[in-house]
């Protein structure tokens, strides 16, 4: 929590007056830190976030890219719900503290909520038609006006390496409690590959992607219809399957990936069916070919990636994402890997729903 000489001094730099306002912790996001501040009745009004500086190395990176993509969305789609940081006083998108710290404060949409699970297949069609719309309404936006907030972040590749290197270097303690899934990541290590071969294609464009795609990201209103997408730092160049494999890998299961109970983690085929009706509506026939073949892999890709990324951690002693008890990671990665193959085993389903609602021949 804050100490209240830092808030004063932060609210003022946003030109709030501290008295008026109340300040409570909100969300469950692994790396940056929320609040809310309440007006004097209680009533929400803004968003107030540190920035995790581990992990965002550039801040000013991120409000480059806001800028630039509120600029163009301004411009050409001037209705479109667009959130952008407050400005401080002297204009910046962020208020640095004494310690070095980032802060930036939003405004809070009245009427809005959040899901911290998708409880029905249409709000899974709404989450996946907006961040396809956000894609698709920036199509025409060079992606190389945007810089790399996290540089190599969908990666597979890297992703890969970090996780051989993890195994050179970690303890044999740690490897001797991990080999079956060491032994399961590595078995499925021709994902990485089958990713390289599809960047190499000119059918297979970088996008402006918003590469954090889970139903938290979305504001919705009281009738469950989606009013905006949210959180966005990861906003940067990238492949469409990173934005359509999240959303499977975070709304297929009833569990999430904190699940401990790994037999409640299974994939819902209806979850599949919304997720890419809703995609395909809000891209508007702007997919190519080639990406319109890749809805399976999509979800393969980001699932595998996220085991990787929590036992990688997990060999290295939990330095990103922390752990709450001994193993968590090494837990989060069974659970991602048991998603993973509830995900395969459901291929002859999900190609039935996908022949259903790709035109003939795409
Ligand atoms: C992190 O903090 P949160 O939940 O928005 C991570 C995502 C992972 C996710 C897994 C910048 O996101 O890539 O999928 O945890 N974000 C970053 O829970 O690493
Ligand atoms: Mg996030």
């Amino acid at each position: 929590m804050f100490d209240p000489i830092t808030l004063q001094a932060l609210l003022t730099c946003f030109g709030l007056d501290p008295l008026d306002w109340h300040c409570v912790g909100f969300g469950t996001g692994l790396i940056n830190t929320t609040w809310v501040l309440k007006d004097r009745n209680g009533t929400i009004k803004y968003i107030l976030q540190k920035v995790n500086r581990q992990v965002f190395k550039q801040p000013e990176d991120i409000a480059h890219n806001l800028r630039v993509v509120g600029d163009h969305l301004a411009k050409r789609h001037p209705d479109y719900l667009f959130v952008r940081p407050v400005p401080a006083l002297d204009g910046e998108a962020f208020v640095r503290s004494e310690e070095g710290e980032y802060y930036r404060l939003f405004p809070f949409i009245g009427g809005s909520r959040t899901l911290d699970v998708v409880h029905k297949p249409e709000q899974a069609f709404e989450a996946a038609r907006s961040f396809a719309r956000f894609s698709h309404l920036l199509a025409d936006l060079d992606p190389a006006l945007l810089r790399d907030t996290l540089p190599h972040f969908h990666d597979l590749s890297r992703r890969y390496r970090a996780f051989e290197e993890a195994l050179d270097n970690a303890p044999a303690i740690l490897k001797a409690g991990a080999v079956a899934e060491i032994g399961t990541l590595k078995s499925h290590a021709g994902y990485v590959s089958d990713l390289e071969a599809l960047k190499r294609s000119p059918d297979f464009p970088l996008r402006v992607m918003h590469h954090d795609t889970k139903i938290s990201n979305i504001l919705f209103d009281r009738q469950d219809k989606a009013l905006c997408v949210i959180d966005l730092d990861t906003v940067m160049p990238g492949y469409f399957i990173s934005d359509v494999g999240d959303m499977m890998r975070t709304y297929l299961s009833p569990a999430s990936e904190e699940a401990q109970d790994l037999d409640s983690v299974h994939v819902r085929p209806e979850y599949f069916r919304a997720i890419v009706a809703g995609y395909l509506s809000g891209m508007e026939g702007g997919l190519t070919p080639l990406e319109r073949g890749q809805f399976l892999f999509a979800g393969r890709f980001m699932i595998y990636m996220q085991a990787l990324r929590f036992l990688t951690d997990f060999l290295e002693g939990d330095v990103y994402y922390g752990a709450r008890y001994p193993g968590h990671n090494l837990l989060r990665a069974k659970n991602q890997i048991r998603l993973l193959e509830s995900f395969n085993a459901a291929e002859g389903v999900f190609r039935g729903m996908l022949e259903a609602l790709l035109p003939v021949g795409a």
